[in-house]
């Protein structure tokens, strides 16, 4: 092994931005990091106060912690890996949501933010499982999610994170 491997992992992605070594799309998977790392784009639910701390878009990023972002209808927000997430065996996100309104949410995913595959249906509950096979995608690096509800206190689908499987 060599010295710099285990500083890079210590360190995480601050120290391989500033050392030059970060490549977009090519963090290798020995980072090991399964959950969504960056928001890519968001779009407040309509006519709520902008302030309102269920409106933070990064509670949706690293493991589920029990901090939300309420999703409502018409708001949205796309999610980033870091890596490559691959269509593996079986199911390969993971979805998790907080809440006992029964909130609903669209979810989409995409290699490159450009072309989405959006998943028949609609998504609800507080763990939900999807196949990337049914998008025919090999592998995709976003994940966005559409709020089509205005379910609880805080509106919507109280999105948690967003976890890889494999
Ligand atoms: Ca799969
Ligand atoms: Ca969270």
């Amino acid at each position: 092994m060599s010295i710099r491997r285990p500083i890079v992992r210590h360190f995480g992605f601050t120290i391989a931005l500033s050392a030059g070594l970060y490549v977009p799309n090519c963090i290798p998977t020995e980072f090991g990091d399964h959950h969504a790392a960056r928001v890519e784009a968001y779009l407040p639910t309509p006519f709520v106060d902008e302030d309102a701390r269920f409106l933070d878009p990064e509670q949706s990023l690293g493991p589920p912690d029990g901090r939300t972002v309420a999703l409502g209808a018409g708001s949205y927000v796309i999610l980033r890996f870091f890596r490559e997430v691959a269509d593996g065996p079986g199911d390969d996100l993971l979805l998790y949501e907080i809440g006992p309104d029964d909130a609903e949410a669209r979810v989409a995913v995409s290699v490159d933010s450009d072309l989405w595959y959006e998943f028949p249906d609609k998504v609800v509950g507080q763990v939900t499982s999807l196949d990337l096979k049914k998008a025919e995608m090999p592998s995709i690096f976003f994940v966005r999610i559409r709020g089509v509800d205005m379910a609880g206190h805080e509106p919507g689908y109280d999105l948690d994170a967003v976890e890889a499987l494999h």
